[in-house]
């Protein structure tokens, strides 16, 4: 594992850093829209008083903290394979360059020592296939993290996907919300675990968890900034057109995610993109705040 220079002063400093993943930017985004996200996320990161660490695999390294031509190259190229846990060896072996998951995010930044990481939306149980169900749930189990999202992606089987977390052991707080967020959409009927209403309630609970020994990760489910959400009727329609398309055109494996929000995107033009785009700058700025808490 390579740590840039800024990443390793800020860590051995004691200053806060938050985590990035590069999945987003290289299969959740369409270019250039990515490349100009990805950099405004670590730009609201550092206006947040905070360090950026966008995490990657280039040429078979893992790398925790990128420079501005790396990211663009993740941005740009067509060939960055999407990998989560189980591809790390073949990754590392093969010398590839690669897009990192919330599983395998959590995975390198709790190796790194970053304790909070900020993205979009998790992984989850797979809507009316439950068999797929994404490794970043048991990654979250087992990774004493903090991942600050908009909850799961609506086109997952959202009940489920809360009852694999509850099942196995992962904390679910509501950043100002009793409900867990669905994504583009504020509400969902689902309840979190705990409501928090400031960066130092969620450090606090963090550092318990810290001091009890437990290994799971915190999520920190925040609602997308009201002005950008998309009401669920629309959602639901779109999903369902793009997971029909999905089953007559045979996508399976890990191909479903990307394919899935793509499809959600041209049928809500583009207005699937903006949420996503404002929920992940959205989130990345309380991760720079729960960042700093940590370190008071
Ligand atoms: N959220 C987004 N866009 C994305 C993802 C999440 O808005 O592209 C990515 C994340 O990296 C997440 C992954 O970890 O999708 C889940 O993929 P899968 O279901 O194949 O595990
Ligand atoms: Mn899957």
């Amino acid at each position: 594992m390579k740590i840039s220079f800024e990443v390793q002063s800020a860590l051995a400093n004691e200053n806060p850093v938050v985590a990035l993943e590069s999945t987003v930017i290289s299969h959740g985004l369409p270019y250039p829209t990515n490349l100009e996200t990805a950099r405004r996320l670590e730009q609201l990161i550092r206006d947040g008083g905070a360090t950026p660490a966008t995490i990657a695999v280039l040429n078979g390294e893992f790398r925790v903290g990128i420079s501005d031509e790396e990211l663009t190259h993740l941005a740009e190229s067509k060939t960055i394979r999407k990998i989560s846990r189980r591809d790390l060896p073949i990754a590392s072996a093969m010398k590839l360059d690669c897009a990192t998951t919330v599983a395998t995010t959590s995975y390198l930044a709790n190796r790194a020592g970053i304790a909070v990481f900020a993205t979009g939306g998790i992984g989850g149980v797979h809507r009316g296939y439950s068999a797929d169900v994404s490794a970043d749930l048991p990654e979250l189990a087992q990774t004493p993290i903090t991942v600050v999202c908009a909850g799961a992606k609506m086109i997952l089987d959202l009940p489920a996907t809360r009852e694999w977390l509850e099942t196995n052991g992962v904390t679910v707080l509501g950043w100002g919300c009793d409900e867990m967020p669905a994504f583009y959409s504020r509400e969902s009927g689902i309840d979190v675990d705990q409501r928090v209403d400031s960066a130092d309630e969620v450090a606090s609970i963090i550092k318990a968890r810290d001091e009890l020994g437990l290994s799971n990760a915190i999520l920190v489910t925040v609602p997308i900034p009201t002005e950008f959400e998309i009401d669920r009727e629309t959602m639901e329609r779109a999903i369902d057109h793009a997971l029909k398309k999905a089953f007559a055109e045979g996508v399976s494996g890990k191909r479903t995610t990307p394919f899935l929000l793509s499809e959600v995107s041209k049928i809500t033009e583009g207005r699937s993109i903006a949420a996503n785009i404002a929920l992940l700058e959205n989130n990345a700025r309380i991760a720079a705040e729960i960042a700093s808490a940590l370190l008071r």
